[in-house]
């Protein structure tokens, strides 16, 4: 058995507009996402956010889940627009009362909150205001986590600032494939940074409201590997791995990856160095999101770049003005094995724990012994009930315990790793990708909302019992 320590912090993790529905119940704003997802051609199938898993209603239900299956904390996003309708100024009480609820719920149950500010749904009002392509964009998001450390702060410990910032700003500002829909280099650059600079404030919140808070950043990491070991590839994945560490070197270094600059700093602002020192606060914390490690092609059709990682196959390379419609996951059967003798999950993404265990101990390396925390790692797929009535996910258990293992190995070479939060909880609205594709522990029938625990949950259950894995 691999034990884990006493205290480890195994949970879930949620976002938001995955999970919530009723997005403008009770006074809310609309977010960059409702928009989105009711524009028609952006989601599978046109699927949206309105109803999703319902947990805005069924929360309680939902926390009474988590407690069933042991987990110790939950991590899950702030709707910014419950909080402020129109991105800032008034403040919507109804909103703030929804999370409170569901803070004072998970703390009775003992189950500790992990709170994401932002997780991808940025107020239109404020997008209609230029968004993140203005400077004031910083301000406001100081403004907005202010509101939420003098709400929560007080039951609250463990603060995210940022999800994933590469690929919201990938995929939403120079893809196209996810909110806003932009297709625009300058904006990813630029919207990045002010995100950055928004993080910065958000932390210097923290430390006036509530100095014994922890705060980081949730950032997507795994190892950039050339596809072929020619010099091409191999150039190309220091190109995509300076590229993926264009939140996390500034936000922990204090400066942009040289080959991030030599590729895109004609884009940032003039005057961006100046900046640095408030994108680089000190930071308690790094939440790593950790799915698979990325295999890189020199790839001379994307502008800068000239690169394309993919996580071990897909069926088909994507073209850069794809749709994302073009985008649905794996249309062809997707192999058991990969060409490496990897195993591959149902989407086509290799199962590489040791990318978990190299990015843990890379990330310490270069970054300092902060507290670590998974704040998301799983196996997609398409799971369905049995005849049985039962959902017999054996990939996920398999894909989890191998990652549970590795995670410890790197806790014994040195990482501090706090906790666990799987992705995620139940299946959910997975952005343009629609409902198709499943993460959850347990299982969702959208139609019914029926919760189902999927073998994954009970094992994952078993795990937490007996605090190690076999
Ligand atoms: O569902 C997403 C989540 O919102 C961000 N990280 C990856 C997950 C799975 O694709």
């Amino acid at each position: 058995m691999t034990r884990f320590p006493r205290r480890f912090l195994w949970g879930a993790a949620s976002a938001s507009f995955q999970v919530e529905g009723s997005p403008l119940a009770d006074g809310a704003g609309e977010s960059i996402w409702h928009r989105f997802v009711h524009t028609p051609g952006k989601t599978e199938c046109g699927d949206t956010g309105d109803v999703a898993c319902d947990h805005y209603r069924r929360w309680k239900e939902d926390v009474a889940l988590m407690a069933e299956m042991g987990l110790r904390a939950y991590r899950f996003s702030l709707s910014w627009c419950r909080l402020l309708p129109e991105g800032v100024g008034r403040e919507n009480t109804a909103g703030v009362d929804f999370y409170s609820r569901l803070i004072d719920e998970l703390l009775r149950r003992d189950i500790t909150p992990m709170i994401t500010l932002f997780h991808w749904d940025y107020p239109q009002a404020l997008w209609d205001r230029g968004g993140l392509l203005e400077r004031d964009s910083a301000e406001w998001f100081g403004e907005y986590a202010a509101l939420a450390f003098r709400r929560y702060a007080d039951r609250v410990k463990l603060w995210l600032t940022l999800n994933e910032p590469a690929v919201f700003t990938d995929c939403g500002l120079r893809k196209g494939v996810h909110a806003p829909g932009l297709k625009d280099w300058r904006a990813m650059v630029v919207g990045g940074h002010n995100l950055m600079r928004g993080h910065g404030r958000a932390v210097e919140a923290l430390r006036a409201i509530d100095p014994r808070g922890r705060i980081g950043v949730a950032f997507a990491l795994g190892p950039n590997l050339p596809e072929e070991d020619t010099r091409e590839d191999r150039a190309a994945a220091r190109r995509n791995g300076a590229y993926s560490r264009r939140f996390c070197d500034p936000i922990h270094l204090g400066e942009y990856p040289p080959r991030f600059l030599q590729m895109f700093g004609h884009l940032l602002p003039p005057d961006y160095e100046a900046d640095l020192p408030l994108i680089s606060r000190p930071l308690d914390l790094i939440g790593v999101n950790y799915y698979s490690q990325w295999r890189v092609t020199h790839d001379p059709s994307v502008p800068g770049l000239q690169s394309r990682g993919v996580p071990a196959w897909e069926p088909k390379a994507l073209p850069e003005n794809a749709s994302p419609a073009q985008s649905s996951f794996a249309k062809a059967p997707v192999p058991e094995f990969g060409k490496r003798g990897e195993r591959l999950t149902p989407m086509g993404w290799a199962v590489c724990p040791q990318g978990l265990y190299d990015t843990l101990t890379w990330a310490r390396r270069r970054y300092g012994n902060h507290e670590f925390y998974i704040t998301e790692n799983n196996a997609a797929g398409f799971d369905a009930p049995g005849p049985d009535g039962s959902v017999h996910d054996a990939y996920r258990i398999h894909y989890l315990r191998e990652h549970f293992k590795a995670a410890r190995r790197a806790m014994r070479d040195g990482v501090d790793l706090r906790g666990y939060m799987v992705w995620t909880l139940m299946d959910n609205l997975e952005w343009a990708a629609g409902f198709r594709v499943r993460c959850g522990l347990i299982h969702n029938d959208f139609a019914t909302q029926r919760r189902t625990w999927k073998d994954s949950a009970f094992w994952y259950r078993d795990v937490i019992r007996a605090n190690g894995v076999d």
